[in-house]
Parts: C-alpha cells; structure tokens; sequence
C-alpha cells in the first residue's frame, strides 16, 4: 500500500526500471505474507493495480474479483455493517491505474493497458487539472490517450520510434485548409440538381476519395454512362472551383502554418499527399507552396486512397523509408492509406473517423512538432 501511494517518490515516473526493481522485490516478498482474504479490505484492490504493473494479469484478475467481492458477496461477512467504501474506492482505481494503466505526464493522461483475462474494453472519463480526457481502450489498439481530446493507438506500429520521423506527409483538403467543406457543398449542389438524397452525414463517406470513387459513392449504384459521369464530375469540380476562387493565405486552418515553420527549422521534411487533381492550384492561393519539399497529388498515382500508393509517392519523393514518414489526415480513408504504407499517422478529427491512427487529435492547433513525436512515442513516454 505504501508503496502504492509513494510510487512517485520510489522512481515510477523519473526511473521506471528501478521503481519496477523495488516493486518486484516487494511483492516476492509481501505478497506471500499477506492476509489476502480477512487483512485490511484495501488490500486485494492495490495487489490488482501492482500486478497489472508487473504484467500478472492472472493474479491481478483474482485480486480484482476479492475486492469486488468484498461487498457484492459480502466475502468477510461484515458487510451488514456497512459497504467498504474505500475499498469501492480501491477497485475504481483497480480499473483506471491497474487495468487501463494511467500514468500523469506533462502531456497528460497515458494510459498503458494491461487487460485483464477476459475483458474486451475499457470506456472511461478523467478530468485532471480542470481537462477533460476519454479513454476508449481495447486489448487490439491498446489506445492511449496523452492530451485532451487526443487519442493514441498502438496498433501496427512501423518499426523504430517516432524520435527517428524524418518526414511529414500531409493531406491537404481538412487538414491544411478547409476545402473538405467546399468538397461536400460542391457534390451537394450536383446532387441536388441530379434529384440524388445527399447529406452532411453521406458526405462523411466521400472524404478522402478520389472525384470518381467519390461520385460513385454519391451514385449509390444509379446507372450512367461514361459520359455521363465524366460531365457530372466536370460539373462538380466546375463548382468546387467557383467556390476556391477567393481562398487565401486566410483559410490555413489553425496551427497549420505554425507547424510547417517549425517542421523546416527543425530540419524535418515536408511533403503534399493528397487525391486532389486542384491541390497544387489550392497550394498556391494558399501560399505555402515554397514551404513544401514535394507534391504528390490527384495525378501522380492511378489508386487512391484507401491504397497506400500517393503516400508511398511522397516519401519516395522525400527519398524516405516509409517508417521515417508520418502522415496527418482528416479522413479515415486517409488514415488507412497511411496503416497500409507501413507510416505514423496522425488523423484529425473524431475518432470514430480517424480512430484507426496511431494519434488523434482535435486539431492542428497549438501543436509542436516536439510535442506530436512524443504523443505518438505514447507508451514509451513511461515503460513499464
Ligand atoms: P479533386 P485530400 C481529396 O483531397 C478530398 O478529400 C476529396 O474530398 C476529393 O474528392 C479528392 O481530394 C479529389 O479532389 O476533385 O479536387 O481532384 O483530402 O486527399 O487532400
Ligand atoms: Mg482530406
């Protein structure tokens, strides 16, 4: 227990190995001494958490039940005394600091999971020091959340660590601009003259994809002839095009701009991957053409995303392994592109968008490039 409540002062957060060393010592030796089953009902709990810290998930399962026991089964049989509330107390803790594994960091809630048998997924709120967290967490992604509104998700990691990320690979429409929204009011204004149902929730599947899977999409399996579709896809771009004329260096969202300076201080190089056959011309209005080292767009691969072809453009543009690339996206197509290509990925947005990325985020803004390496690094920020 003592050792529980001073893990900070024993190195857990400053020397993991050594707070796991003396954590190990101690439980070889206390456990066995422990009266487990009528000792103090604060016991079984805080075992829970200290085994899940050891990886016994095993013995941390048993100690989870007696604690849950201690009441729901009144076990002591002193239950008509009253509830063990602090020994409810002990199991919530059981969950969030053993099971989910949160540790505090500068950047944050992290949750390193240790599931126990059986278990399938831990949903859960925090608040800490007056932010709001949300933990969705599976046994698959092993999900993690290091900041307010941002999730991390360990599944398929490229190998290596995101300290060696030597480039950036960004989508553009949603990510450095807003145009994801001139995107659905241009199909929405093709649908509507076509007579086709279309809405903000059906456009959520259109993002990412290429202007013909995209009317595909928007067709639901109505009939055209090539013709057809090549005119309502000129006529879509014809109004997605009316509708960019006027973007300028104003309508890089948030904390975009910031980013693309500090990437190039920091030496970091940047590239465009986005399915747009208007990205270059959107670049331009834009003004960041000079920031960007290469751009692969709508026309430098046949498959586009889901398929990881432009992203893998980009870093062979760059002259980078893909492991050395991360990519940021605002589509889950995207992100899959990104999972695919054997890249980071970043994803903006909801998670039931982005999910899949190894990080989500709200935003790009007040991101710092130091900061987003050690978001995706997650769970090694404290190895247990
Ligand atoms: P265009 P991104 C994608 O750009 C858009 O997300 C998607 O909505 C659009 O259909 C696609 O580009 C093609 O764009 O019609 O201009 O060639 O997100 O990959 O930058
Ligand atoms: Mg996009």
């Amino acid at each position: 227990m003592l050792l529980y409540l001073m893990r900070e002062q024993y190195g857990v957060t400053s020397d993991p190995e050594k707070y796991r060393e003396i954590l190990q010592r101690s439980w070889d030796y206390y456990s066995p001494r422990t009266d487990h089953t009528y000792g103090s009902s604060l016991g079984p709990a805080v075992h829970a958490i200290l085994a899940c810290e050891l990886g016994k998930t095993e013995e941390a399962y048993v100690h989870f039940m007696r604690a849950a026991m201690v009441d729901l089964e009144n076990v002591r049989r002193n239950a008509h005394e009253g509830i063990h509330a602090a020994s409810g107390g002990g199991l919530w803790q059981a969950i969030i600091f053993g099971c989910a594994g949160i540790k505090f960091t500068d950047d944050g809630p992290v949750a390193i999971p240790h599931f126990l048998p059986g278990w399938t997924r831990l949903k859960f709120k925090l608040q800490w020091r007056g932010q709001k967290y949300e933990f969705d967490l599976n046994p698959e992604t092993s999900t993690q959340t290091a900041q307010s509104g941002t999730t991390i998700s360990s599944s398929s990691r490229p190998p290596g660590s995101p300290a060696q990320i030597q480039g950036v690979i960004f989508d553009l429409d949603g990510v450095i601009t807003d145009t994801a929204e001139y995107h659905y009011q241009a199909w929405q204004k093709l649908a509507d003259e076509e007579g086709i149902p279309f809405n903000r929730e059906a456009n959520e599947a259109l993002r990412g994809l290429s202007r013909r899977e995209s009317l595909m999409e928007l067709l639901n399996g109505r009939s055209a002839t090539e013709e057809q579709f090549q005119e309502m896809m000129d006529r879509k771009n014809k109004f997605y095009l009316e509708l960019i004329k006027n973007i300028s260096k104003a309508d890089l969202l948030p904390g975009a701009l910031e980013l693309l300076i500090e990437l190039k201080e920091a030496g970091i190089k940047v590239a465009i991957g986005s399915g747009s056959k208007n990205a270059k011309e959107v670049m331009e209005r834009l003004g960041i053409s000079d920031r960007i080292d290469s751009i692969s767009d709508g026309y430098s691969v046949t498959r586009s995303k889901p398929a990881p072809d432009l992203f893998l453009h980009a870093a062979q543009q760059l002259g980078l392994e893909p492991a050395y690339c991360v990519v940021v996206e605002d589509a889950g197509s995207g992100v899959e592109a990104a999972l695919a290509a054997g890249m980071w990925s970043v994803g903006l947005g909801p998670v039931e968008r982005v999910g899949a990325a190894h990080l989500v985020l709200p935003s790009l803004e007040g991101i710092h490039w130091s900061n987003l390496q050690k978001q995706l690094a997650g769970n090694r920020l404290i190895p247990c």
